[in-house]
């Protein structure tokens, strides 16, 4: 398979979103209001863990691009749980994309103790042989919620996917913490973006 030719169009993909969900960022500081959006990172997903998931679903080669729908991954970190239904709000106001499916493991969390929401988009992009839809996932989360998954991720990684017990409860503890620091930090938000505007204008 020429994977340079597979992945291109998500290569494009993932570098047009981050512009535009960095433009949101810059808008909102434009007009000195708090930005509900702290940071975004994007990635396309590396050849062997699209193939190790392929296989792990069974999922055949000619099939790939229509089930593996986080080829093109966005992820939007914002401060507050709040901000996170705002850049929903945003997204769906939008209409250079669509969005085929949303998932809100921040209402519902994983048993894992995953906390986030998703998008799946379906994105146009433009290439030299015309138009492409292109699947993407966007995963918004808190700054918590992140810490804790990268760090859930690389646990994940070292074990190959088979957490000790222990670790696991300790992980379920440590994502109830962090979502306890969201919520402590959702109370006195007001306080927070007081300090941060002040700051801002020295
Ligand atoms: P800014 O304006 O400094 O935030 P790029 O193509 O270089 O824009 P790339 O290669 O995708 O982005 O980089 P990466 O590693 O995905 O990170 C994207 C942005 O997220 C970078 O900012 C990082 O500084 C920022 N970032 C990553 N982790 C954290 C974090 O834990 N906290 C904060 N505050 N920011 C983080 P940029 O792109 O340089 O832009
Ligand atoms: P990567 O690139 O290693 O992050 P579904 O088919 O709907 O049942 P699917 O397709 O796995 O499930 O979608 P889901 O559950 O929405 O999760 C997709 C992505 O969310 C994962 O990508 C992770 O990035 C993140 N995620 C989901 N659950 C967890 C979790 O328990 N811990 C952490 N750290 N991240 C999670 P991948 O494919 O695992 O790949």
């Amino acid at each position: 398979m020429n994977w340079e030719a597979i992945l291109a169009p998500y290569k494009q993909v993932i570098e047009e979103l981050k512009v535009k969900l960095k433009g949101m960022r810059s808008q909102f500081e434009f007009e000195s209001s708090h930005s509900p959006i702290e940071f975004v990172t994007a990635r396309v997903k590396p050849v062997h863990s699209i193939i190790e998931k392929a296989e792990i679903r069974n999922i055949s080669m000619d099939n790939i691009e229509r089930e593996i729908q986080d080829i093109a991954g966005v992820r939007v970190v914002c401060q507050f749980v709040d901000d996170i239904y705002t850049i929903v709000g945003l997204l769906h106001d939008r209409n250079d994309f669509t969005i085929i499916e949303e998932k809100d493991y921040i209402a519902k969390k994983k048993t894992s103790g995953y906390r986030s929401y998703h998008m799946i988009i379906e994105y146009p992009v433009e290439t030299i042989h015309g138009r492409k839809m292109v699947l993407a996932e966007i995963q918004i989360r808190t700054l918590a919620m992140n810490f804790w998954a990268t760090n859930e991720h690389s646990l994940k990684y070292k074990y190959e996917g088979n957490l000790p017990a222990e670790v696991q409860s300790r992980l379920k503890r440590a994502a109830e913490a962090a979502f306890k620091l969201d919520e402590e930090m959702s109370k006195i938000r007001s306080e927070i973006q007081e300090a941060q505007r002040i700051f801002h204008r020295k």
